[in-house]
């Protein structure tokens, strides 16, 4: 069964938009089966029908080997990885036709870690898409949405897999701002003139440089605004994901 992994920086919404997407597939009647990646996770907006906790707990390994937070999240993202068997297994047994993944919360640990791209590659071999998100307040300036340019182009250097980027939590801001982050991401010059407008000296030197680096790499940032709220935008991430993964479309090219 088709797979996408929902991957953001550290409160991006991954959590809600499993939850809302996963609802509204159910709405429109498909057969969709959510799996909680997180180990840390204490609570979370949607029953998932696969729970990594069942297998690795932060809250037990920071009990059991006496380490902090941090500690036992990197401990407990590297344990995952010899927990795909029976995730794997688990995943199988929920006979859907399609599964959403809700990745840890701090993102580092799951794309930046070895354990991130093993557990993509060997939990199924079926198609996989990446599902990244840009929060929307945090991308209002374009210092910040030049930053998470650079860090969706790396996790595509870890992955390698389609990736679909999402304008996360839109209804937080008013529609000219939201119009205005997915013109950037359509045009370059769009995004050239607003750093040249909104930022100063230093800061508008490095995020045009850093802009032009990514360019180059020729990928497509092509947001499509999104909100878990308001379920806005779930239709258009609906057909994207099923043209990546019924027909084999190369997305991020
Ligand atoms: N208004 C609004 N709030 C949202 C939306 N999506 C998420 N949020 C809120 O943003 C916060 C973080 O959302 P989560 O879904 O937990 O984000 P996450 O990326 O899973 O967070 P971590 O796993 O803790 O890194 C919560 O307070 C959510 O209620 C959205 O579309 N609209
Ligand atoms: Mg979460």
């Amino acid at each position: 069964m088709p797979i996408a992994f929902v991957i953001g920086t550290a409160g991006s919404g991954k959590s809600l938009f499993t939850a809302a997407l996963s609802e509204w597939l159910k709405m429109s009647k498909q057969d969709v089966a959510t799996v909680n990646l997180d180990p840390g996770v204490l609570k979370l907006p949607y029953s998932p029908d696969v729970d990594v906790r069942n297998y690795v707990d932060a809250g037990d390994i920071m009990e059991k080997y006496g380490l902090g937070p941090n500690g036992a999240a990197i401990m407990a993202a590297d344990l995952i990885a010899d927990e795909c068997e029976n995730l794997s297994k688990d995943i199988e047994e929920a006979h859907a036709d399609f599964v959403l993944v809700d990745t840890p919360g701090q993102m580092e640990l799951f794309a930046f870690r070895a354990s991130g791209p093993y557990i993509v590659n060997e939990l199924t071999k079926e198609p996989k898409a990446i599902l990244y998100l840009f929060d929307a307040v945090f991308s209002v300036n374009p210092l910040n949405y030049v930053s998470n340019m650079f860090l969706s182009a790396a996790v595509y250097n870890r992955f390698f897999q389609p990736q679909v980027h999402l304008l996360s939590k839109t209804d937080l801001l008013p529609k000219k701002e939201v119009k205005e982050i997915i013109d950037w991401s359509a045009d370059p010059r769009a995004l050239e003139d607003a750093i040249e407008q909104k930022l100063e000296d230093t800061k508008r030197i490095f995020s045009r440089s850093m802009m032009h680096a990514i360019s180059q790499l020729g990928l497509k940032f092509l947001l499509i605004p999104v909100s878990s709220r308001t379920n806005e935008g779930l239709t258009n991430v609906n057909t994207v994901l099923e043209r990546i993964l019924t027909q084999g479309e190369k997305y991020t090219y």
